[in-house]
Order: structure tokens, then C-alpha cells, then sequence
């Protein structure tokens, strides 16, 4: 290209020189920390559902294959969310340091380069179900501000001067209102645009932040009166807890509740908007405001939820007493149409499924749940109202943010995680665990209690044993409970002698079921196998 004209700071040939790639990878990534930073602020106005990042992040999870997913729970576990942000953050900055290399050449590569973002984020955005009009304005601004700072910052890099063509150098500028000047590339004014892009893009983030902040839910949540119910259980009667340290408590604390779901971030539903729409195979269609359900008689009921992605062992199951409305009683008001098989239930972030008719009319006491453990529900728990459903793992019985329960069939429609191969019906296993020991603290030869949960809900648990060594099985003794829709704890005496041991759990349910050896995964409907616990005895 002999007959370009070139600037000092480029020798000859294609490549731009080192401070060009600095340069570039700064202005790369400043132009994208801009972009965001921009739809941040605007997203904190509209919406969470506008930010980009929140929506790309979705349709992420949405998109990802289920073996995938799989392994990025498996590895780390309930960080699978922030690792999954890093991860997007990672790239995206990959991107952006290239695009922005690119821009030191030909300023329109740039450009191109935010615009591919731009459109990838307004089609995560426009895709999400929830998603309205006014949630594109969040990624327009952040690309069209981030493109505003892209050529200022590539003006003061001096792309274009680079080696660039004319066009490259016309494009940047055309932003700049000292287009007329001769390109700035020195050192100082690099800096200077760069510590401004970054002051803009960190203050327009922050003030975004505090935005969406302020439009959590949080204070409707505190100003919520719960009426007293009409079905009141007695206070738990003090044997249903052994007390005994490091057993898992009887009632879960909120604080401590495991969450499952795939919401990146926490759905804000506010109980002046909330509304409960039943319809489809119904002879009257219902719409239900909080306040109206709130009137309606309200239960409480001890259930224990556990979720079909529980390993043996595992810590995804809470035991709490909710406070919700009869779910058959509306049902009942809505009428159910003979062949209706199925309620998809769809909460305000899209996320579906779909639970037997048959299980929610059987007299159990499945709600509409707005309170757990004598507080509103917290809001990763579903504020203002989920469902529940004693004896159904989560994923087919208890939507958070619930707001339309279509009345359907399970040929017609299937739910999220159904969709994904998991099965339709999901009742939960009866099972077993051992808390206490639990492997890593020092044991001495002579007493020590093992104790732990156990359920098979809506069926209760009958009887649990231990043994030691793959011996004979040894009665455990069980903590009272206060029906059959929540775990039990459960205590045995061990005489144990010195050196390595293996304890396993079994539980029998109340149907006469013991809990099989037989270890399964926990896809397609929850894991299967006895606990074990390898313990250390010294003497
Ligand atoms: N809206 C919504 N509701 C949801 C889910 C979800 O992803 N989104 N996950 C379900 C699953 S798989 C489980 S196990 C329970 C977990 O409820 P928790 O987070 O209150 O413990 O919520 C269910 N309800
Ligand atoms: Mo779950």
C-alpha cells in the first residue's frame, strides 16, 4: 500500500506497531465498558429485562445444552450463575480488545465490531418473554454512546493515521468536533480520552445499579400485612426437632432455604401489579389481584421442598410452614373441564411447569402460596406468590413469580425443564441422609450419634436404619413430626470402635417402600442409592 499515506508511529507493512495494539486493546475495551456501563444506566429506568447483560445471560442459560449445564453445576456448584456472568464478561472483553485492534486500522471494523454486539443483545432482549418495547432503548443507547466513544478514543489513539484508509479516517471524524484538526495521537490525549471513557462507563454503571436497586421490591415486601389464616397449625410441638449439632434444624430459616431456578437475576414483582390469571380448559376464567387473594382463606401447611436435582446426599431440599391459599378451591372456582390434565403454571420471567390436576385436587393441601415461615415470601423464594405441592419436587409443582396457570393437558404442552427431557410427572423419592457425622470432624472411639432427615412426602416416613460397614441394619430412633409432607429427623446411638468406617442411611415410607441401594442419577426424575458417610473413629 505504497501509496497510502502513513503516520510515523506505523512502519511499513500491514501490522500496526505495538502502542497501536495497546492502544487498540484500551479503546476496545473502554468503547464496550462505555456501551455497557450506558445501557446499565437506561436499564436501570426501563427495567432490568433491557440490560443486555441480564437478557444475553438468560438466553444463555436458555440456550445452554443440558449435559453442559450439568457439568457447570457439578463443578461449581451454586456459583453456576456468577460463573456464567464472568464467563460472558470474558469473552465479551476478548471481543472487544480485538475489535478494538481492528479500529486502529479501520475505525468502520469497530463500528462493526459494537454492532454485533448491539444486534446480539437487542435479539436476547426481544426474545425474552417478558420483554417489552421500551426494553430495546437500554442496548441502542449503550451501542450508540459506545460508538460515540470508540471514535473519539480511536481519533485520539490516532487510528486511521495508522495505516487506515480514508474512509476509516473520515468515520472517526465525523464524531469529533475537532474533525478539522490534524489526528492528536500522542500519548496524553490517549490517556486523557481513556480516563474519561472509563470514568463515564464506571459512573453510568454504578448510577444504573442504584437505579434497579431502587426499584426492588424489597419495601412492598416489608409493608405487606398477612391476615391471619383460617386453617392455623398449632406451634410445632418441641420433638420434631432433636437439637442436636449440626443436624439439619426441622424448619428451615428463610436465610438458609435452598434456591433452584433459573432466573439470573431476581424477578421484582410488586403485589400492586401481581395478578393470577387462570384460564384454558375452565368453565369461568379467573383474574386474581394479590389483594383479592390475600381475602381469600388462607392455610397453613408444614411441607418440605426438595428439588429433583438433588444428589444423594445432597443440600437441595428446606423444610418450611407456608401460608397460601387452597389451590383446589380455585380450581374448584375456576371449574376444571373434563380431560384436563395439566396446570402449566408460568411465572413473570417465562419460566413453566406443569403439574397433575389429579395431585392438586386430592385433598393435600397444594397452595398458592405468600408466606413462608411467617414471613411474606422472600423474593428469591417467589415474592409475591408461588405454588406448592407437598410430595412433587420443585421443577413440576412449585413456580415462583407465578402469575398464569393454564388448565391443559400434558399431550398439549410441557413445561421448561420438561422440554429438556426431564420427566412429566414428578413425584419425589423417599430418601434419606446422614448429617451428623459428616467426615471432617475428629471422632473418638466409644458413643457417637448419628443423626439425620429423612422423607418420602405425602407418604411420611415409617422407619430409617443405619449400618456400619455394609452390616446388619439397626433401627434408628425418629423425631416426631407434625404430618406427612415434611421430612423427619431421625437418631441413632453408634458404639464405635477405633479405626475407618463406612455409615449408611435407609428410610422406609409409610406405603411399606424401603428407599432402593439402587443408585441412579438425578436425570430424568431425581437420584436414587443410600447415603454414605466414610468416617475416621480414633481410639
Ligand atoms: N419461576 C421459577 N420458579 C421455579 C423455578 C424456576 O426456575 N423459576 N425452579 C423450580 C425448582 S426446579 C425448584 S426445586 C423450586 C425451588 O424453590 P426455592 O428456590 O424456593 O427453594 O422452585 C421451582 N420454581
Ligand atoms: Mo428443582
Amino acid at each position: 500500500m505504497p501509496d497510502r499515506p502513513r503516520a510515523t508511529a506505523t512502519p511499513p507493512g500491514s501490522r500496526p506497531a505495538r502502542p497501536y495494539i495497546v492502544r487498540g486493546i484500551v479503546t476496545g475495551l473502554l468503547a464496550a465498558a462505555v456501551a455497557l456501563g450506558v445501557s446499565q444506566l437506561a436499564a436501570g429506568i426501563t427495567g432490568p429485562v433491557g440490560s443486555p447483560v441480564v437478557s444475553v445471560g438468560q438466553s444463555v442459560i436458555g440456550l445452554t445444552p443440558r449435559p453442559v449445564t450439568d457439568f457447570v453445576i457439578k463443578i461449581f456448584g451454586p456459583h453456576d450463575k456468577p460463573v456464567l456472568l464472568i464467563t460472558i464478561v470474558v469473552l465479551l472483553a476478548l471481543f472487544a480488545a480485538a475489535f478494538g485492534i481492528a479500529a486502529m486500522r479501520r475505525p468502520a471494523a469497530g463500528f462493526a465490531g459494537l454492532a454485533i454486539f448491539a444486534v446480539i443483545g437487542l435479539v436476547a432482549v426481544a426474545t425474552r418473554p417478558n420483554s417489552a418495547p421500551v426494553d430495546v432503548v437500554p442496548t441502542l443507547a449503550g451501542a450508540g454512546v459506545g460508538a460515540w466513544a470508540l471514535a473519539r478514543l480511536a481519533r485520539a489513539a490516532g487510528a486511521g493515521a495508522a495505516g487506515a484508509g480514508d474512509t476509516g479516517a473520515a468515520d472517526t471524524g465525523a464524531a469529533d468536533p475537532r474533525a478539522g484538526d490534524a489526528p492528536s495521537y500522542g500519548r496524553r490525549s490517549f490517556i486523557a480520552a481513556s480516563t474519561v471513557a472509563a470514568a463515564g462507563a464506571a459512573a453510568s454503571g454504578v448510577v444504573g445499579n442504584l437505579l434497579s436497586q431502587r426499584s426492588t421490591v424489597t419495601q412492598s415486601r416489608a409493608l405487606v400485612r398477612l391476615p391471619p389464616p383460617v386453617t392455623r397449625l398449632p406451634p410445632l410441638a418441641g420433638r420434631t426437632d432433636l437439637h442436636i449439632p449440626g443436624l439439619s434444624p426441622f424448619v428451615t430459616p428463610n436465610g438458609s432455604f435452598y434456591r433452584v431456578d433459573t432466573a439470573l437475576f431476581i424477578p421484582q414483582v410488586a403485589p400492586g401489579s401481581w395478578r393470577l390469571r387462570v384460564h384454558g380448559m375452565v368453565t369461568r376464567e379467573l383474574d386474581i389481584t394479590f389483594a383479592e387473594l390475600l381475602r381469600r382463606p388462607l392455610t397453613e401447611a408444614d411441607i418440605t421442598l426438595c428439588c429433583v436435582s438433588n444428589p444423594v446426599g445432597g443440600p437441595y431440599i428446606g423444610n418450611a410452614r407456608w401460608l397460601g391459599v387452597s389451590l383446589a378451591s380455585v380450581l374448584r372456582e375456576a371449574g376444571v373441564k373434563p380431560g384436563a390434565d395439566q396446570l402449566l403454571s408460568t411465572s413473570t420471567d417465562g419460566y413453566t411447569s406443569g403439574t397433575p390436576v389429579a395431585t392438586v385436587m386430592d385433598g393435600r393441601n397444594a397452595l398458592l402460596a405468600v408466606a413462608m415461615n411467617g414471613a411474606p415470601l422472600p423474593v428469591a423464594h417467589g415474592f409475591p406468590a408461588r405454588m406448592i405441592v407437598p410430595g412433587l419436587y420443585g421443577y413440576v409443582s412449585a413456580t415462583k413469580w407465578v402469575t398464569d396457570i393454564n388448565v391443559t393437558t400434558f399431550a398439549a404442552e410441557q413445561g421448561y425443564w420438561v422440554q429438556q427431557g426431564w420427566t412429566q410427572r414428578g413425584p419425589i423419592k423417599t430418601q434419606s441422609r446422614i448429617d451428623v457425622p459428616n467426615g471432617t470432624s475428629p471422632l473418638k472411639a466409644g458413643h457417637i450419634v448419628v443423626a439425620g432427615v429423612a422423607w418420602a412426602q405425602h407418604r411420611g416416613v415409617a422407619a430409617v436404619e443405619v449400618r456400619v460397614d455394609g452390616g446388619a441394619w439397626q433401627e434408628a430412633r425418629l423425631a416426631t413430626v407434625p404430618g406427612i409432607d415434611t421430612w423427619r429427623q431421625w437418631v441413632w446411638d453408634w458404639d464405635a470402635a477405633a479405626g475407618s468406617h463406612q455409615l449408611e442411611v435407609r428410610a422406609t415410607d409409610a406405603t411399606g417402600y424401603t428407599q432402593t441401594g439402587a443408585q441412579a442419577n438425578i436425570f430424568p426424575d431425581g437420584a436414587t442409592g443410600w447415603h454414605s458417610v466414610q468416617v475416621t473413629v480414633s481410639a
